[in-house]
């Protein structure tokens, strides 16, 4: 076991509690807010400049807000997996969205640990690792990725079939938990999990028509030519320009809408479809208003979500429990906002491997900082023992947060991190990479076709021209060569990538 750090701040924090009436001091609740693919360029306290998020702004304004967070494997499943083990996916057994976490075997997962530990603990919303959830008092998920409206949500006894907006539901379930269904005597882990901002985008009845009346900012790269790149750039299947479909583009409603929603859905987007279809665009025209039509939707749910964390964090200071809470919000992975012309996940460059991080501890984390470390949703279980003063288990391979939550960071902390991606072929069509980023560069090796590419952060952050194959990265490219081969060796990956090929798309 590794050994816990005592947190002075906290303890000295409680002590009044402990005089006031003689009880043990409770460890702090801990509420842990999980988005489904939020970018963190929209979010407002990351300095968007396409949205507004005043919800999450506040928790930042509270918090710290890290600003290299980064994801170990940027889909679904695999982040999901790492962040309840502490573990990479070829360890836990999930390296890709088609893979099975199976929690009743794995006794180490932290909300298990944390339970033991005599916390209550609660899993609402999205779950998306195929069997049911292990280690939970309480639970309420979606079945599979879960549907925008109307969703059935699955729970230890009956299945429930909802009406209404998923984002609002979830949050309605867990504002339930909170309030009636636990034991107000016992501290809680809370993971409230949203489906939003996932594909396909589909607004709430709150926001059908929010940003009708404005131009939201291109991203310089929507007209991205994948020059100076590895052939991968060319062959993956997630454009504006050529892979959103009908449903994507609101062409189609959802088909889980009853006859109330959909007559609000109609009267939001058919007048804005007769206007596209006027209008007969082609070409480069025509990906602008694709994009204008993508990223309006997916701002518009990222707009329920920030509403509802609002709920969430009015009801933790109505409550009472806002002092002894550590809030967390994070999301599986980010996301392409039109960068680089696409939309989707799954690559090392910095769009989709950067996810949010803000985390709000009143009497440890001082309001209003920020944190530039190099940490990973690899981290996440780890610092939820360490808070609750629960050792860490050695097969977890992450570090605990919480010295850098009391603004001290170790003079050992990392200075690199590891990354693979391995869902290829599949959705997407993004080839199997792995890779290595330190503040400054990034190695990426696509290794079944055997191409490298090599980012200087600095001078290119947009990651747009390769520098693998400049002499004068000569030493930089040897020094991350052997950073990677240490880090590989370090997180005991096989030689071997042994995740099975499959006939893809599928039969
Ligand atoms: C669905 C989406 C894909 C997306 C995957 C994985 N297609 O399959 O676009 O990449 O989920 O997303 S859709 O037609 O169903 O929208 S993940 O977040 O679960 O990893
Ligand atoms: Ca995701």
């Amino acid at each position: 076991m590794k050994t816990c750090r005592a947190r002075s701040a906290l303890l000295a924090g409680s002590m009044c509690l402990l005089l006031a009436c003689g009880r043990e001091p409770m460890p702090p609740n801990i509420v842990f807010i999980f988005t489904d693919d939020h970018a963190s360029h929209a979010i407002g306290a990351y300095g968007s400049v396409i949205n507004q998020t005043p919800n999450l702004d506040r928790l930042a304004r509270e918090g710290m807000l890290f600003r290299n967070a980064f994801v170990t494997n940027s889909i679904c499943a695999p982040s999901r997996a790492t962040v309840l083990t502490g573990q990479y996916g070829h360890l836990n057994g999930v390296p890709t969205n088609r893979d099975t976490l199976d929690l009743h075997s794995i006794e180490y997962a932290f909300p298990k640990l944390l339970r033991a530990a005599g916390y209550e603990t609660a899993m609402i919303g999205k779950w998306h690792l195929k069997l049911r959830p292990d280690g939970f008092d309480h639970y309420e998920v979606l079945r599979g990725q879960g549907l925008y409206y109307n969703p059935l949500m699955l729970t230890p006894g009956d299945s429930v079939r909802y009406t209404g907006y998923t984002t609002d539901i979830i949050t309605d379930r867990a504002l339930e938990w909170l309030s009636h269904g636990r034991d107000p005597d016992q501290p809680f882990l809370l993971m409230y999990q949203h489906k939003a901002p996932h594909r396909r985008w589909d607004p709430g009845p709150d926001h059908l028509t929010l940003y009708d009346d404005v131009e939201i900012p291109e991203p310089e790269t929507l007209f991205d030519d994948y020059a100076g790149r590895t052939s991968a750039a060319l062959t993956q299947e997630m454009t504006i320009r050529e892979h959103l479909d009908d449903r994507d583009l609101k062409f189609v409603a959802p088909p889980e809408l009853t006859d109330e929603q959909l007559v609000a859905w109609d009267a939001a987007y058919d007048p804005k479809n007769e206007a596209f279809r006027a209008a007969n665009l082609t070409g480069d025209d025509l990906v602008r208003w694709k994009y204008q039509r993508y990223i309006k939707d997916y701002l518009r749910t990222i707009a329920s979500v920030d509403d509802n964390i609002g709920r969430l964090l009015d009801y933790l200071d109505d409550a009472g429990l806002a002092e002894n809470t550590i809030v967390v919000y994070t999301s599986d992975q980010g996301f392409y906002l039109g960068d680089h012309g696409w939309f989707d996940k799954r690559w090392m460059y910095e769009e989709s491997l950067r996810t949010p991080l803000i985390v709000r501890w009143p009497g440890v984390v001082a309001p209003g900082s920020e944190n530039n470390d190099l940490v990973q949703n690899l981290d996440f279980a780890e610092t939820f023992l360490d808070v609750a003063g629960v050792p860490i288990p050695d097969m977890m391979q992450g570090r605990s947060l919480v010295p850098l939550l009391e603004g001290t960071t170790p003079s050992d902390w990392r200075d690199a991190i590891y990354y693979q991606y391995f869902e290829y072929p599949g959705w997407h069509m993004v080839r199997r990479h792995y890779g290595v980023r330190t503040l400054r560069h990034k190695l990426i090796y696509y290794y079944e076709i055997d191409e490298w590419e090599l980012f200087d952060l600095v001078a290119d952050p947009r990651e747009l021209h390769s520098v693998y194959d400049d002499p004068q990265y000569a030493e930089v490219v040897t020094d991350l060569k052997d950073r990677l081969e240490r880090l590989r060796a370090q997180y005991a990956v096989p030689d071997e990538d042994r995740v099975p090929y499959v006939d893809w798309p599928p039969n």
